[in-house]
C-alpha cells in the first residue's frame, strides 16, 4: 500500500504548486479569518449509482474538501452520496459524466434538510437530566453521567479513560448491580466514534437510562458503555460542520484535519477500505492506535478482555446489523452462524417493536470492506462471541441528518436490540434471571434451557479464554 507520508514536505510543495491548497482551506470564505458554521446553503446532494467497488473508491466520492462532503451510502452499497457546493457543482457533474457515472439530484439546498434537526425548544436541560427530544450537547451528556453516578453509586460508576487533543474527557460508564459482588459477564457498548452520527451517542445514553431501571439486566451483567468516543468531533459537528466525521487531529498535511477513528484500530490497520491520505474521510491515521480516542477504547476493552461476551458499536445510517469480518469478504468469522442468528433475532425484535427493517450480515458483505475498525479488532483480541456494528436509522431519507423528531424511535431500535443480546449473553452464560412481568426490560419470564458454554475453554489466539469464573452463580434463578 502506498504510504503518502514518506515524503511529507514534498507533498506539501507539490500540492501548493498544483494550486489545490485553496480547495482544502478550512475556511469557507477567504475574506473571513475565523472559521464559520457551514450552513450548506445551496449545496446540492447527488446520489451516484456505482457499478463496482473501484468506482466507490474514486477520489471524487471520497475526498473531502471545502466544496465536497461525502455523505455515505444508503441501503444499497452501490450508491454513494456527496454534497457539493454551488461553486463546484458544474465541475463535479462533468467529472461524473467523464467517468460515465449516472446520478440523480436529491436536493439543491442542503441547508433546508438541516432545518428539521433543529429542536422546537432550545431550553436548557435541568442539570443532570437527559432528553431524547433533541440531540444533547456533550456537556449535557457529561452532566447526566455525573448525576447518575453521584445519585446511584450502587448502580452507575464513571471513569475517564482518556483526554482528547481539545481537552474533552473520554468517558466510560459502567452500569451493574454493584450490591452483587461477582465476576460478571461484560457487555461493552461504544457510541459516537463518528462525529456526525448523532443518533449513536443518543442511543448509548438512552441505553444507560434504561439500564439503571432494569434490575434483571444488571444483576449478572456489567455494562461498560463509552457513549461519546469522539467528543472533539461531536462538538465540532454541533458547532461548525454538521457533516464532520473524523476526530480533530492535525495530520501531516496541514490543510486536512482528522483521523477516521474507525480505521485506526490495530487489526488489518490501513488495509482495504482505509486510506493513508489525510484528506480522505477514511484516513487511517499515522499508525495503528495513533489517536487518543482509539487508545482509550483499546485500554477500556483490554481491562475486561476475558469477561466481554458482547461488543456493540452504534453508528448511522442505513439500518444494518453487521458482524465481523469487515476487513475482508474472503473469510467468514468462525462464529458466523450464531452471530447471524442473534443478529436476525435483533432485527426481528426491532421490526416487531418499531416497524423498521434492519439488514443482517457480515460487515464487508452487507455494506463495504473497511479495515482497522473497532469491531474487527475487538473480535480478534477478545474472541468474544457477539460483536456487532449497528447502523441505526434511517434508511437514507435523511441519512446522517436524522431529525430530532425521530430520535426517540431511533434510540428505541438500539434498546430493543440490546435486550436481545443481553438475553442471549445471560442464556449462554447460564445467568438468566426470572424477569417479573412489570420489569421494563420486558423479557420472557421463563429462563430457557440452560447451556453452559463458558467452561469449554474456547481456544483463541492460541490461548484458552477464561470463561469459568462465573460458575459460582450457576444456579441463579432470581425472583425480584
Ligand atoms: O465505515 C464505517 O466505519 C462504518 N459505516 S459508517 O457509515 N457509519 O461510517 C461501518 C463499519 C463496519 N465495520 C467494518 N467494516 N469492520
Ligand atoms: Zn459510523
Amino acid at each position: 500500500m502506498l504510504h503518502e507520508n514518506k515524503c511529507k514536505w514534498c507533498s506539501i510543495v507539490v500540492a501548493a504548486a498544483l494550486g489545490i491548497i485553496a480547495t482544502q482551506l478550512p475556511i469557507a470564505d477567504s475574506n473571513k479569518l475565523l472559521p464559520q458554521m457551514m450552513d450548506y446553503k445551496e449545496w446540492t446532494v447527488l446520489e451516484i449509482t456505482l457499478e463496482n467497488t473501484e468506482q466507490k473508491n474514486l477520489d471524487i466520492l471520497q475526498l473531502e474538501n471545502q466544496d465536497i462532503r461525502p455523505m455515505g451510502s444508503p441501503s444499497t452499497p452501490y450508491v454513494s452520496r456527496i454534497a457539493v457546493s454551488p461553486k463546484k457543482l458544474k465541475e463535479v457533474k462533468k467529472e461524473l459524466n467523464d467517468h460515465r457515472l449516472s446520478f440523480k439530484i436529491l436536493t439543491t439546498d442542503l441547508s433546508r434538510e438541516l432545518l428539521p434537526t433543529v429542536a422546537a425548544s432550545r431550553e436548557e436541560l435541568a442539570h443532570g437530566s437527559s432528553t431524547y427530544d433533541r440531540y444533547m450537547t456533550f456537556k449535557e451528556m457529561e452532566n447526566h453521567i455525573d448525576a447518575l453516578s453521584t445519585h446511584l453509586p450502587n448502580k452507575v460508576k464513571h471513569k475517564v479513560k482518556g483526554k482528547t487533543l481539545e481537552g474533552h474527557d473520554i468517558h466510560l460508564v459502567t452500569v451493574s448491580d454493584y450490591t452483587i459482588d461477582e465476576d460478571k459477564s461484560v457487555i461493552f457498548v461504544e457510541g459516537g466514534i463518528h462525529a456526525r452520527e448523532w443518533i449513536s451517542p443518543a442511543a448509548a445514553m438512552n441505553l444507560i437510562d434504561h439500564l439503571v431501571e432494569s434490575p434483571a439486566l444488571t444483576k449478572h451483567i456489567e455494562w461498560h458503555i463509552m457513549p461519546v468516543v469522539n467528543p472533539d468531533g461531536y462538538v465540532y459537528s454541533k458547532s461548525w460542520d454538521r457533516l464532520w466525521r473524523k476526530n480533530r487531529s492535525g495530520t501531516w498535511f496541514f490543510f486536512c484535519t482528522g483521523v477516521d477513528l474507525n480505521r485506526n484500530f490495530g487489526f488489518h490497520w490501513a488495509g482495504d477500505g482505509a486510506s493513508t491520505n489525510p484528506c480522505k474521510q477514511n484516513y487511517a491515521g499515522e499508525s495503528q492506535f495513533s489517536e487518543k480516542e482509539s487508545k482509550a477504547v483499546r485500554d477500556a476493552v483490554l481491562e475486561v478482555k476475558d469477561r466481554i461476551e458482547a461488543y456493540v458499536t452504534f453508528h448511522s445510517y442505513g439500518q444494518y446489523i453487521m458482524y465481523p469480518w469487515g476487513h475482508t469478504v474472503k473469510t467468514q468469522h468462525e462464529n458466523h452462524e450464531s452471530l447471524d442468528k442473534v443478529g436476525q433475532a435483533m432485527a426481528k425484535a426491532i421490526l416487531t417493536a418499531e416497524g423498521k427493517r434492519y439488514k443482517v450480515g457480515p460487515a464487508g458483505k452487507v455494506l463495504y470492506v473497511a479495515s482497522g475498525a473497532s469491531d474487527d479488532w475487538v473480535a480478534n483480541v477478545t474472541g468474544a462471541p457477539y460483536i456487532y456494528t449497528i447502523e441505526l436509522r434511517d434508511d437514507g431519507s435523511y441519512g446522517f441528518i436524522l431529525p430530532e423528531t425521530k430520535i426517540q424511535a431511533g434510540v428505541n431500535d438500539a434498546w430493543v436490540a440490546m435486550q436481545v443480546i443481553a438475553k442471549e449473553v445471560m442464556d449462554q452464560s447460564n445467568l438468566r434471571t426470572t424477569i417479573p412481568e412489570d420489569d421494563p426490560a420486558d423479557l420472557p419470564a421463563e429462563p430457557k434451557k440452560r447451556r453452559r458454554r463458558g467452561c469449554k475453554g474456547k481456544i483463541h489466539n492460541g490461548k484458552k479464554r477464561k470463561r469459568c469464573r462465573r460458575t459460582k452463580n450457576k444456579d441463579y434463578v432470581i425472583n425480584h
